[in-house]
């Protein structure tokens, strides 16, 4: 395992049902930086992008127009293990599944309106990064909490 870069959203569902500070807290709390973030009213274009690879499934289309109803939040979070860490924190997929204690399990009871969403592995939180945020949006600085989260410090 290794400090890793990972990428979340707040789904148009989060922002409009007021969930932003309580999910960016969540994060803040496991002691995960936050290296980039901003509101987003996202297109069509980056929306299909984002959704690429469920491209011709039957959820792809509503799933592209849940996103661009609604300004989204986007960010990239950095930790240990981020990525596997982020996912476990937002639950599964569908929130009926999801366990209570994630976002998604929480927050959530429909798989469609499932309020976040976190890439899936360190090459797609790479890709999604690239995609949303330029190199100049991802903000390096030390946590004053840092010397506190890890015994190898
Ligand atoms: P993930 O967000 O947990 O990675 P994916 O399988 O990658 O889940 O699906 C991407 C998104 O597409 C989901 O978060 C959800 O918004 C939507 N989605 C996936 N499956 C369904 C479905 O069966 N019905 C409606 N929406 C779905
Ligand atoms: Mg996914």
């Amino acid at each position: 395992m290794q400090t890793e870069r990972t990428f979340v959203m707040i789904k148009p569902d989060g922002v409009q049902r007021g969930f932003i500070g309580d999910i960016i807290s969540r994060f803040e709390k496991k002691g995960i930086k936050i290296i980039a973030m901003k509101l987003v009213a996202v297109d069509r274009v980056l929306a299909e992008q984002h959704y690429g690879v469920h491209r011709g499934k039957p959820f792809f289309e509503p799933t592209v127009s849940y996103i661009t109803s609604s300004p989204v939040v986007a960010m990239v979070l950095e930790g240990f293990n981020a990525v596997e860490m982020v996912r476990g924190m937002m639950g599964k997929t569908d929130p009926q599944k999801a366990e209570m204690g994630t976002i998604r399990g929480d927050y959530g009871q429909f798989i469609g309106r499932n309020i976040v969403h976190g890439s899936d592995s360190l090459e797609n939180a790479q890709k999604e990064i690239a995609l949303w945020f330029s190199d100049d949006e991802l903000i390096t600085y030390t946590r004053i909490d840092e010397q506190w989260l890890t015994e190898e410090r």
